[in-house]
């Protein structure tokens, strides 16, 4: 069996086997998925060269393999929906080098990116990237699933970061690939490649990362407006004026009532939209920054403008955003949390048809997200049985809706969290049959035996939409 080879390689301590108490953890991650998927048994790999004799035996054996971070996926990319092992990731933590002279870090892929943050930030450095789940998720999932956050506005995504890679291969071979140059055109972009596959090309077990010089300070306003209409008025016209924010998230009226007696603000009663907006630069700047946005929101009919520079102020005009995700989670039993992309001059048009959406299937939602990109957390909320087939059917036709209207406003059924399990069967909606095929002879080069990862991504050829 599986377990018992191994355990021989890897020594007893390195596998959740059978009966262990956690084995069941590495069934489920952050997504809305009511079933658990427990895998024969979890290798927790310290080294590339342990990744790559779990890659080899299961390639010999014909085992699945499902790569695994941190497990804060919300797309069920790390889950062993098929079957075989899980490779964890979770003990590579190593942050091997930080180097403010060439502006760049080399670290294993279990690193929490917040740990990393701090760390580089302790050398004044920046590493700009920032999912929600900072504070959990790890540097390799997030080079995986190219995981975007706020900051992504200005700053960009993961795979901005990702300047090297080293990856296990099924079969176990171990493939570096990449530079420690900001610059460099050598060859076929691999690393490009990698990063955002889910785990479906290879297991990364080193990551060489792109560092900035920390932005000396920063300063948050949060702008209230009576309905989102208003509040995409004020985004636009911040934009239009030239302001390049770090940050500019919006939040609809059902986002701020769930977070209304939680946060320590006090929304004004008929707040209807909220727009955070952070910028950053020299500290001199701030002031006349910060004036500008509030003018614009004020200009713009703001209820009410809050603003803050110093760090801890900072954390409560974030405290309402951040709040929202939580309470949405504690509030209902069912929370099926797209995270579709239009273009950025669509996104009014988008909340009002995910409205129409809401009242045409009695569903509740709560719209917020990163508007800056377009990328809009579309919250597809129940009280209902998770486990009932019918409820389920429901949520996810209304899935499909949203995902529709997406595709019609020139947008795409995902902005930072990935396609994994849970949305493999709507790419089609997206992508056209031709591209599908080009990206399974992709695939197959890495894995031509489909061991790695398996049912994430892309779906089979003629897939039909079944959830
Ligand atoms: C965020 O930006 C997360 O807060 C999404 O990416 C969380 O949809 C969610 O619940
Ligand atoms: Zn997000």
């Amino acid at each position: 069996m599986i377990v018992q080879v191994l355990e021989r390689e890897l020594g007893s301590d390195a596998i959740v086997g059978p009966g262990h108490e956690k084995l069941d953890d590495y069934g489920r991650d952050e997504s809305p998925l009511p079933e658990l998927y427990p895998p024969e048994c979890a290798v927790l790999c310290s080294s590339t060269e342990e990744v790559a004799a779990v890659l080899r035996i299961c390639a010999e054996r014909k085992v699945f393999v499902t790569p695994r971070g941190a497990g804060s996926g919300m797309v069920g990319g790390a889950l062993p929906v098929q079957g075989g092992i899980v490779l964890s990731t979770e003990r590579m933590q190593k942050i091997k080098e930080i180097d403010a002279d060439d502006l760049i870090c080399v670290v294993e892929p279990g690193v929490v990116t917040g740990r990393l943050q701090e760390a580089v930030e302790e050398q004044d450095l920046f590493y700009p990237p920032d999912p929600a789940s900072l504070e959990f998720c790890s540097i390799g999932g997030n080079a995986s699933t190219n995981a975007g956050g706020p900051r992504a506005f200005k700053y960009g995504v993961t795979r901005e970061y990702v300047l090297g890679l080293e990856v296990g291969l099924m079969g176990g071979e171990v493939l570096r690939c990449g530079r420690r140059t900001s610059k460099g055109v050598t060859g076929y972009d691999l690393v490009a490649g990698f990063v955002g596959t889910e785990g479906t090309f290879g297991v990364i077990t080193e990551l060489t990362l792109k560092l900035l010089p920390r932005p000396p300070a920063a300063a948050t306003v949060l702008g209230v407006f009576k309905d989102v209409p208003a509040a995409g008025a004020a985004i636009s016209s911040l934009l239009r004026g030239g302001l390049r924010p770090r940050v500019l998230e919006l939040a609809d009226r059902a986002s701020v009532d769930h977070v209304r007696k939680k946060a320590r603000y006090r929304f004004p009663e008929n707040a209807g939209a909220i727009v955070l907006i952070e910028v950053d630069g020299q500290a001199e700047e701030m002031p006349a920054m910060m004036e500008k946005i509030g003018l614009a929101c004020d200009d713009l009919g703001a209820l009410d403008v809050l603003g803050a520079t110093e760090p801890a102020e900072r954390r409560a005009v974030w405290e309402a955003r951040r709040l929202i995700s939580p309470a949405l989670k504690e509030a209902y039993k069912i929370k099926v949390n797209e995270d579709v992309c239009v273009p950025r001059g669509r996104i009014v048009e988008m909340l009002a048809r995910i409205e129409r959406v809401s009242q045409e299937t009695g569903i509740a939602t709560a719209v917020f997200g990163h508007a800056g990109d377009g990328n809009l957390h579309v919250n597809l909320l129940s009280n209902e049985d998770p486990q009932d087939p019918a409820v389920r059917t429901k949520m996810w036709s209304a899935a499909e809706q949203v995902f529709a209207h997406t595709i019609e406003l020139g947008g795409t059924l995902s902005g930072e969290h990935g396609i994994g399990m849970t949305k493999r069967d709507y790419v089609h909606m997206e992508q056209s049959e031709q591209l599908l095929q080009w990206q399974r002879k992709w695939k197959a080069m890495w894995d031509p035996t489909g061991l790695l990862n398996p049912g994430k991504v892309i779906p089979n050829r003629k897939t039909v939409c079944t959830e």
